[in-house]
């Protein structure tokens, strides 16, 4: 299997998306994606941090009297929209989608708001265009919600005005937009339109599924991101308990920043927050003292740099939907960096500690908090945790 279809075929695997639809939740950061789906996942605005993976919820979409009856979607909210190496991963996404969901943020009060919301229609002309490339993908033939939110806000951009300017973007394909506010009530009004709209296009054809499509192209590969990458190693890597046998006996096949990752996660399952967190950095620094130079490149151990990649490892691990996490022996390791694929940004610690911060011979040997931006918290899972 090329890596070409890496990203479907785990998607596949492990979220199989029963007699529901595929959609995907896309937009700019803020335009509120996670806020609607979790609106309609457990119909309570829950406190959001802008999304650094993905967030994907099973959900029943209520259609309304014009509609015949709920409707079943699988959806993938898309975070961080913006960020080059998940633009890539955005577009498969949305070539695997049977459904499109474009969040735009019609909140124009704020300086600088018009620079934003062209941003906003330029990523999503970027997806759109990669997907277009796939000869697989098909996307012309996706049915497109457009939900212009925030309308709520003084001096927003109209309704009309959004159709005025989405719709160049969106020539020649099928689209429907209404305006709202995620901030109020849900279950009438314009959502439930939009909704009822979805599902009388989605039975008005036939959508050949996505992974039958993309048997029948053989499109050519584009250069894998970072996580189709770490992907493509982790479908082939050794299983978890010769990985940490490895990682005892000072003969793991690598030392790079896929390795550290995965070790975090193995100890982290195993042993949880506290006493792996003790594990993993004992582990780590007797590997250094003890492994060959040359097996570990000269690296020496970074106390605040290994407690940022475990306080992310850890919070991916929290976010993971429980239905993501399974006993397969490595396979949760692949759902893991299927949910959370931002633990293969390696220079992720720049968006929360400054260089000068990082670098400094203090947080070499002690615990630096970060200067930029606090660490990402669990409050999304844990409003969710709460209403179950
Ligand atoms: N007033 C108002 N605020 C809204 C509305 N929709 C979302 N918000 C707020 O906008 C902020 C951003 O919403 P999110 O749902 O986190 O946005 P997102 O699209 O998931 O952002 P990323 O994860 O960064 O891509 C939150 O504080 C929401 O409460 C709305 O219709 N009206
Ligand atoms: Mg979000």
């Amino acid at each position: 299997m090329s890596t070409n279809n890496i990203v479907t075929r785990l998607i596949e695997r492990f979220f199989p998306s029963g007699q529901g639809h595929r959609a995907v939740l896309l937009g700019a950061s803020g335009s509120g994606k996670t806020t609607l789906l979790y609106r309609i996942k457990i119909g309570e605005i829950v406190t959001t941090i802008p999304t650094i993976g993905f967030n994907v919820e099973d959900v029943k979409v209520p259609t309304g009297p014009r509609g015949s009856g709920p409707l079943g979607l699988l959806c993938w909210d898309v975070g961080g929209c913006g960020r080059d190496h998940l633009l890539a991963l955005s577009a498969r996404q949305t070539a695997w989608s049977d459904v499109i969901i474009w969040l735009v943020d019609s909140d124009t009060g704020t300086t600088n708001s018009d620079e934003w919301f062209q941003y906003g229609l330029d990523e999503f002309t970027k997806i759109m265009k990669r997907v277009d490339e796939d000869p697989a993908a098909a996307a012309k033939e996706r049915p497109i919600l457009v939900l212009a939110t925030k309308q709520d806000v003084k001096n927003h951009m109209s309704l009309d005005e959004v159709r005025k300017r989405v719709a160049p973007v969106l020539a020649g394909r099928q689209w429907f937009a209404v305006g709202l506010t995620l901030t109020t009530s849900l279950t009438d009004g314009p959502l439930i339109d939009a909704f009822a709209w979805l599902q009388a296009t989605l039975a008005g054809r036939t959508l050949k599924p996505a992974a039958e499509q993309s048997q029948q192209h053989n499109s050519p590969a584009p250069t894998p991101s970072p996580i189709e990458s770490w992907l493509t190693r982790a479908d082939i890597d050794s299983p978890d308990s010769v990985f940490l046998e490895q990682f005892e006996n000072l003969s793991l096949p690598a030392w790079d920043h896929y390795t550290h990752v995965r070790l975090a996660f193995l100890i982290l399952t195993r042993h949880g927050r506290q006493a792996g967190k003790d594990r993993l950095f004992s582990g780590l620094e007797s590997y250094i003292a003890r492994a060959p130079r040359s097996q570990t490149n000269g690296r020496t151990f970074h106390l605040t740099m290994t407690y940022f990649w475990l306080q992310l490892v850890h919070f991916g691990i929290q976010s993971t939907p429980p239905q993501a996490r399974g006993l397969e022996d490595g396979g949760d390791w692949l759902r893991f960096l299927l949910v959370n694929p931002f633990v293969a940004d390696g220079g992720l610690w720049q968006q929360y500690y400054s260089k000068d911060a990082m670098m400094s011979p203090k947080a070499k040997t002690e615990m630096v908090l970060p200067d930029l931006k606090p660490l990402p918290s669990l409050v999304v899972r844990d409003a969710l945790e709460k209403a179950r």
